[in-house]
C-alpha cells in the first residue's frame, strides 16, 4: 500500500483522535500478515492453538459469556425518519445516535491497537461489488475479516481514489451489554458498533453491511441484498441450475448450500457459491443474477457432522477459527452432534471450565450458537463461479422456515407476485443465533426481519418492482424440513435426501414435475419426490404434503395483523394476494364439501 486513499486516511485519522488507540495498524491481507496476527492473538490470549495434526492452522476463541449471539434489541437503523426504518426495526435519530455512541467511542480503544481493515465484497471488477473499510480494536475480528472477505490491498485497489466506501467502525469498548449498540446509518453508508465482539455484531461486513446497508443501497439502485445461500445443482447430464434460498438463522441454510445428495442420486452434484448472503441484479437477458459477496463461512457448529454436512466437515478440517466450542484434552474441538471419544476425561466446555460430556445434567459443552469461520475456497464443492464477476443466473428462489406444524414440506408459488407474498408472510420458530427465547414462531419476511435496513413494506414493493424488470423470473418455493409427528420426531429425513425436493424444483423450472394445485400453491405428489422408498407412513406424507384449510385461515388472519403494523404502507399487490388466498381457501372448502357429498 503506497499512498492511502485520502478519504480513508482522513477518516482513520479522525477516528484515531476520537478512540485513542495505542497504535494504528493498516492491514494488507497478505499471508505473512495473517500469520503474524494469529501469533499476536495467541500471545495476547485471544486465540488458543489447536492440535497441529488434527486441526492444522486452526484456533479456538472463547468470547465473553455475555456476548455469544446477535443482540437484535441493541441493533438500530438510524434513518432520518422513523418511518424509513419501519415498525420492524429499532430506530434512533441519526444525530442522537452519533452523539450517544460518539461519547462511548471516546477513548474506547485506549491500550489496544486499531486495525484498518479494507475489504471488498464480491468479485474483483464486478458491477455487483462494493468496498468497505472496518476500523476495529479486536484482533479476533481482524483475523475473522481476513477469512470472511477479500481483505486488504485488493479492496483499496478496487476503491482507487473514490470516497464511496462503507465506513464500519467497531470497538469492543468495555463489552458492557447495557451500552451495546449496533447502529446503521444507511444514508451515510456508515455503521457504528460498540461493546460486542460477537460475529454478527462485530464482523461489520456481514449482517451490517452486506444485508442492512446493502438492502437500502439496493432499493436506491435497483438491486437486492438478501439473506440467501446460492447453490448450483449439476444434473447427471452436466447441466447446472442455480438456486438461491432464504432461511432464518440456524435453520440449515449452510447444510443445504453444500448438500451431498443421498446415494441414489449421486449422479447429481451440488456446487456451493455461498451459504448466507446473495446480492442479486437483473441481467441484460432479463434473468436474475447473483453473487455471494463474502469469502468465508461463519457457520453454526452444533449439529454439523459427517452425517449432516460432510462437505463442511472437510472445509473446516484446517485453517479455521472456532468460537465457543468445547475442547478435548488433546486440543481438539467438539460440539453437540459430533461423536464422543471413548475416553471423555479432560474436556473443557465453551467457557473453558472442566466438563464431563457424560454428565447429562452438566449443561452443553459447546454454546448452542458456537461457530466456525472458514474460507469458502476450502469447501470441496466450492463453485468455480464464486469469483465470476457476472454472477450466476438464478432459476429458483426458496423461502424456507422452521415450522413444526401447518406449513407443508414444499410448495411452489403461482407466479412472482404470489412468490413475493410467500416471502412476505414467512414465519419461523426462533433459534439460538439471536439472544431471546428459542422455539417461538415469529414473522420473519424473506428471513430478513433482523437484517432489512429500511421499512419492510417498501422492501416488499421493491421486490415486486424487481419482478417487473425480469423477463424470465425465477420460480419461487416455500420449504420446511421441520414438520414433526405426534411424538415430536421429524418426519422428513432432510440432509442428503433434500435432493429429492431440489430435483422437483428443477423439474418445475423446466415445465416438468408432477404437482397438485391447492389454495396455497402447487404441492408435489409423493411420486414426484420418488418418496415411496423413504419409509414414511401414509399419515406422515399427509402431514408433509397436505393443506390444513382451517389452520391456513387462522394463519391468514395473523398475516393481516402483521401487515396492519405498517399502517397502510403495504403494497396493494400484497394485500390482493392475501385476499385471493382467503378466497381460494373458501372455494376449496366448497369443493371438498362437494366431493364429500353423496352423489
Ligand atoms: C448468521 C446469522 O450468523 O444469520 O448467519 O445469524
Ligand atoms: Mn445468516
Amino acid at each position: 500500500m503506497d499512498v492511502p486513499n485520502p478519504s480513508v486516511l482522513q477518516w482513520v485519522n479522525e477516528t484515531a483522535r476520537l478512540t485513542q488507540p495505542k497504535e494504528v495498524v493498516w492491514l494488507d491481507g497478505s499471508e505473512e500478515e495473517y500469520r503474524r496476527l494469529q501469533a499476536e492473538a495467541v500471545q495476547g490470549g485471544h486465540l488458543i492453538p489447536l492440535n497441529r495434526e488434527k486441526h492444522p492452522d486452526s484456533y479456538l476463541h472463547r468470547s465473553d459469556p455475555s456476548d455469544v449471539a446477535r443482540t437484535e434489541h441493541c441493533t438500530y437503523i438510524c434513518t432520518p425518519t422513523k418511518d424509513e426504518a419501519g415498525p420492524t426495526n429499532n430506530w434512533i435519530a441519526p444525530e442522537e445516535a452519533y452523539a450517544t455512541l460518539g461519547k462511548l467511542f471516546q477513548g474506547a480503544m485506549r491500550g489496544r491497537a486499531m486495525y484498518v481493515v479494507p475489504f471488498l465484497m464480491g468479485p474483483k471488477g464486478s458491477p455487483f461489488s462494493r468496498v468497505g473499510v472496518q476500523l476495529t480494536d479486536s484482533i479476533y475480528v481482524a483475523i475473522n475479516m481476513r477469512i470472511m472477505t477479500r481483505m486488504g490491498s485488493v479492496a483499496l485497489e478496487e476503491l482507487g481514489s473514490s470516497d464511496r466506501f462503507v465506513r464500519c467502525l467497531h470497538s469492543l469498548g468495555t463489552l458492557d451489554p447495557k451500552h451495546r449498540y449496533i447502529c446503521h446509518f444507511p444514508q451515510d453508508r456508515t455503521i457504528w458498533s460498540i461493546n460486542s465482539g460477537y460475529g454478527g455484531n462485530a464482523l461489520l461486513s456481514k449482517k451490517c453491511f452486506a444485508l442492512r446497508v446493502a438492502s437500502w443501497l439496493g432499493e436506491q439502485e435497483g438491486w437486492l441484498a438478501e439473506h440467501m445461500f446460492i447453490m448450483g445443482v449439476e444434473d447427471p447430464a452436466g447441466k447446472v441450475t442455480y438456486i438461491a434460498g432464504a432461511l432464518p438463522s440456524a435453520c440449515g441454510k449452510t447444510n443445504l448450500a453444500m448438500l451431498r445428495p443421498s446415494a441414489k442420486f449421486n449422479g447429481y452434484r451440488v456446487w456451493c457459491v455461498g451459504d448466507d448472503i446473495a446480492w442479486l441484479r437483473v441481467g441484460k437477458d432479463g434473468r436474475l443474477y447473483a453473487i455471494n459477496p463474502e469469502a468465508g463461512f461463519f457457520g453454526v457448529a452444533p449439529g454439523t457432522s459427517m452425517k449432516t454436512n460432510p462437505n463442511m466437515m472437510e472445509t473446516i478440517s484446517r485453517n479455521s477459527l472456532f468460537t465457543n466450542v468445547a475442547m478435548g484434552p488433546d486440543q481438539t474441538v467438539w460440539w453437540e452432534g459430533l461423536d464422543l471419544p471413548a475416553d471423555t476425561s479432560g474436556f473443557l466446555d465453551w467457557q473453558g471450565r472442566p466438563w464431563d460430556p457424560k454428565d447429562k445434567d452438566g449443561g452443553k459443552g459447546a454454546h448452542p450458537n458456537s461457530r466456525f469461520t472458514t474460507p469458502v475456497k476450502q469447501c470441496p464443492v466450492y463453485s468455480p463461479k464464486w469469483d465470476d464477476p457476472e454472477g450466476v443466473p438464478i432459476s429458483a428462489i426458496l423461502f424456507g422456515c422452521r415450522r413444526s406444524a401447518l406449513v407443508p414440506m414444499i410448495y411452489e408459488a403461482f407466479n412472482w407476485a404470489h412468490g413475493v407474498f410467500l416471502g412476505a408472510t414467512l414465519a419461523s420458530e426462533t433459534t439460538a443465533a439471536a439472544t431471546g427465547a428459542t422455539g417461538v414462531v415469529r414473522r420473519d419476511p424473506m428471513a430478513m426481519l433482523p437484517f432489512c435496513g429500511y421499512n419492510m413494506a417498501d422492501y416488499f414493493g421493491h421486490w415486486l418492482r424487481m419482478g417487473q424488470r425480469l423477463t424470465q423470473p425465477p420460480k419461487i418455493f416455500r420449504v420446511n424440513w421441520f414438520r414433526v409427528d405426534e411424538r415430536g420426531k421429524f418426519i422428513w429425513p432432510g440432509f442428503g435426501e433434500n435432493i429429492r425436493a431440489i430435483r422437483w424444483i428443477i423439474d418445475r423450472c423446466t415445465g416438468r414435475g408432477e404437482a397438485r394445485r391447492t389454495p396455497i400453491g402447487y404441492l408435489p405428489t409423493v411420486s414426484a419426490l420418488e418418496g415411496e422408498e423413504l419409509g414414511i407412513s401414509k399419515e406422515g406424507w399427509r402431514t408433509l404434503l397436505s393443506v390444513d384449510r382451517e389452520g391456513w385461515v387462522e394463519a391468514a388472519k395473523r398475516q393481516s395483523e402483521f401487515f396492519d403494523k405498517f399502517g397502510g404502507r403495504i403494497p396493494p399487490e400484497i394485500l390482493d394476494e392475501q385476499k385471493a388466498l382467503m378466497e381460494r381457501l373458501k372455494a376449496w372448502q366448497e369443493e371438498e364439501e362437494e366431493l364429500a357429498a353423496p352423489r
